[in-house]
């Protein structure tokens, strides 16, 4: 197997691009597909001041790593999620990674500033970890990113998410889901900061190479409340369409976002208004994040202040 540019032993064969890259060639690609996808969206420019929300796995720090080198004004975003020994390890390696690069790094720790992790706040509304986990970082990514002043928030989404989300929203036609699926989402009101995700067409195991390559110390384990998720089993079945169909999961996402998603403009419009709590967009009166905390930390039902009907609210980003 040689090398597409240089005809040297090539580390990767692609075959959903009938190429393969040296280690020099494959990193200048990444790099490369990384910044036409940001061009191509127009997701930031030179400028603006990115906030990544890091994990510690590899696809987060893949990112952060690609946009420092590419010269952005780019500040790592760790949340502390209260998720055991995994959420002590992801901690420790973005700050290995955050201190080898020199980068500012803003850490959230759920316990110390809210009261609990995810577990016990799982635990104490009902509700399953990744959702309760999953709406708190989608509010904390956005208040951060608000509060400390960055204009766009990048998260390390690859193509094998984009392709199992979008395969589980087709499943059961969620097509309020399917219309805020894309690779950017505008600044449509000043309290909900730009999200974007420059890595939208690369795959995991191109991650996992970048990461290989460039010597990134990442969590390799999966959270322990991702076991059975139905996202896993939708990657297993995509890896082995792709198997046999190279590209299949590109065009599935490419094709989606030229020709169906256009489509879907309607299925945006919400009556989005600021939470009476805490100021952030919300479809309610009381936003998800403030009903659910308060759910948690009063060990009851949270209700809407003046009809008194439990809180529900509809996601917006
Ligand atoms: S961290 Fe949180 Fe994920 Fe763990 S609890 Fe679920 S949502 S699986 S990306
Ligand atoms: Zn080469
Ligand atoms: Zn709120």
């Amino acid at each position: 197997m040689r090398c597409l540019k240089c005809k040297e032993n090539a580390v990767i064969e692609l075959r959903q691009h009938n190429a393969s890259y040296c280690r020099t060639h494959f990193l200048s690609y990444f790099t490369n597909r990384v910044r036409q996808n940001i061009e191509h969206r127009r997701m930031f420019a030179p400028d603006d001041r990115i906030l990544v929300a890091v994990s510690g796995g590899k696809d987060s720090l893949a990112l952060w790593d690609v946009l420092l080198g590419l010269g952005f004004n780019a500040s790592g975003l760790h949340l502390h999620l209260g998720i055991g020994e995994y959420s002590n390890l992801s901690l420790e390696k973005t700050r290995h990674f955050a201190s080898s690069r020199g980068a500012e790094l803003i850490e959230v720790n759920l316990a110390k500033e809210y009261g609990m992790g995810v577990t016990e706040l799982s635990s104490k509304t009902g509700r399953v970890p990744c959702s309760a986990c999953g709406q708190s970082k989608r509010y904390l990514f956005n208040k951060v990113a608000l509060d400390r002043g960055f204009s766009v928030l990048a998260t390390g989404h690859n193509l094998d998410d984009e392709a199992a989300t979008l395969l589980g929203n087709v499943l059961s036609w969620q097509t309020q889901a399917l219309a805020r699926q894309s690779p950017v989402l505008p600044r449509t009101r000043p309290t909900l900061v730009k999200k974007v995700k420059p890595l939208y067409t690369l795959t995991e195991r191109e991650t996992a190479l970048y990461c290989l390559l460039k010597r990134i110390d990442y969590v390799e384990d999966e959270c322990p409340n991702a076991l059975g998720a139905k996202s896993l089993l939708f990657k297993e079945v995509l890896n082995r369409l792709e198997e046999n169909m190279p590209g299949v999961k590109q065009s599935f996402v490419k094709l989606f976002l030229k020709r169906i998603q256009p489509l879907l403009k309607s299925e945006q419009d919400v009556d989005v208004r600021d939470c009476a709590v805490c100021g952030q967009p919300t479809t309610r009166e009381i936003c998800a994040f403030c009903s659910l905390w308060q759910k948690a930390l009063s060990g009851g039902v949270a209700y809407n202040a003046s009809s008194g009907a439990q809180i529900e609210d509809r996601r917006i980003d």
